[in-house]
């Protein structure tokens, strides 16, 4: 099987086993698991904020900043097809009363500073006023888009200017830097917060960061431990995360295992494959005359997993467990599938 589904499904290598098992741990609810101490202090230097916080998950870190910047009943400014509005349960009304004003941030999933000027509203006698603008690099919906550091500058800097916070889902932000050839500070200084994962591309077991100013992370620990999220002798996890700090530029075999995958999905007849700009190949299966659904099933039968991302899109996603052959394999297989 070829799983394309996700580059969460990589499993631990040999190395990140050894980590786990012999890393020194205590307990991290007390702040005395050395290895987590040492991933949060790694984590906040690499995207230049001044601490950072180990999380379970992409969505816990989001939805503690999220908790963290707001008061109950503000609005959040969100691309409508971003992560914390498509895929975390409407998570932002349930764990901080939050509303959504969704934005059609077309193509790349970034604002413009026009439209968070547009969808900034002040507190008033009927307005709840807005708490956060929240954006995402690399854009997942839209394919995995790496938005330049300039694009997201401008927006954040258009929700400073009202005074509202910026948070950023950089659940994939290294593959963003990766793709774009800068530092990843260079995406992240302008915003407040950013999360980003060490359980996708960089290929650990589990863990997100969040990171921002010494205060942000002092009330995120107190959040964090509120949505059940404070853990004990995690070093066995964190270990490998901070291994998975090394594996940055490895990203970049995965954005070219994506374009080979992509070049050869395009030329199978019926489906339309944009070209990726890091390890997220959509494709659109409409002219197959089957629903995204059905193609994957094919998929399933011919020994290639991928994800339904849209009534006739299919996601497939590059990660450090396939290579290149593997993904010229899976081109033959959905060819086959799809004759
Ligand atoms: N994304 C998953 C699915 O939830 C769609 C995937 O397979 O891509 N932000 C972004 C941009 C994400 O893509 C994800 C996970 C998260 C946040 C949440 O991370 P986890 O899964 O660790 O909660």
């Amino acid at each position: 099987m070829i799983d394309l589904r996700s580059d969460t499904v990589t499993k631990p290598d040999e190395e990140m086993r050894e980590v786990a098992r012999d890393a020194a741990v205590g307990d991290d609810v007390y702040g005395e698991d050395p290895t987590v101490n040492e991933l949060e202090a790694r984590a906040a230097d690499l995207v230049g904020k001044e601490a950072a916080l180990y999380v379970p998950t992409g969505t816990m870190g989001n939805q503690v900043a999220a908790r963290v910047h707001t008061e109950h009943g503000q609005e959040v400014l969100a691309d409508r097809q971003s992560h914390v509005v498509k895929y975390e349960l409407g998570g932002l009304a349930q764990h901080s009363g939050l509303q959504v004003r969704m934005l059609d941030a077309d193509p790349n999933g970034v604002p413009t500073p026009e439209q968070v000027a547009d969808g900034y509203v002040a507190e008033d006698v009927h307005r709840p006023g807005t708490g956060l603008l929240c954006l995402e690099n690399t854009h997942n919906a839209r394919g995995g888009r790496a938005i330049p550091s300039g694009e997201i500058a401008a927006a954040a800097e258009a929700a400073h200017d009202h005074g509202v916070p910026v948070h950023l889902d950089g659940a994939r932000v290294f593959n963003a830097a990766v793709a774009l050839d800068v530092p990843v500070t260079d995406i992240t200084e302008p915003v407040d917060s950013v999360m980003f994962c060490l359980s996708k591309g960089l290929g650990a077991p589990v863990g997100s960061m969040l990171a921002g100013s010494e205060e942000f992370v002092e009330r995120a620990r107190r959040t964090r431990k509120l949505f059940g999220g404070g853990m004990r002798q995690v070093g066995v996890i964190a270990g490998p995360g901070l291994r998975a700090l090394e594996n940055v530029d490895d990203l970049a075999t995965d954005h070219e295992n994506a374009r080979v995958l992509a070049d050869g999905l395009d030329s199978v007849a019926g489906l339309s494959v944009a070209e990726p700009e890091t390890n997220i190949v959509l494709a659109d299966v409409a002219e197959t005359g089957l629903d995204a659904a059905a193609v994957i099933d094919r998929l399933r039968d011919h020994e290639v997993l991928a994800t339904q991302f849209g009534p006739t899109t299919v996601r497939f996603c590059t990660h450090r467990d396939v290579d290149r052959e593997d993904v010229e394999t899976a081109v033959d297989r959905v060819a086959t599938a799809l004759e």
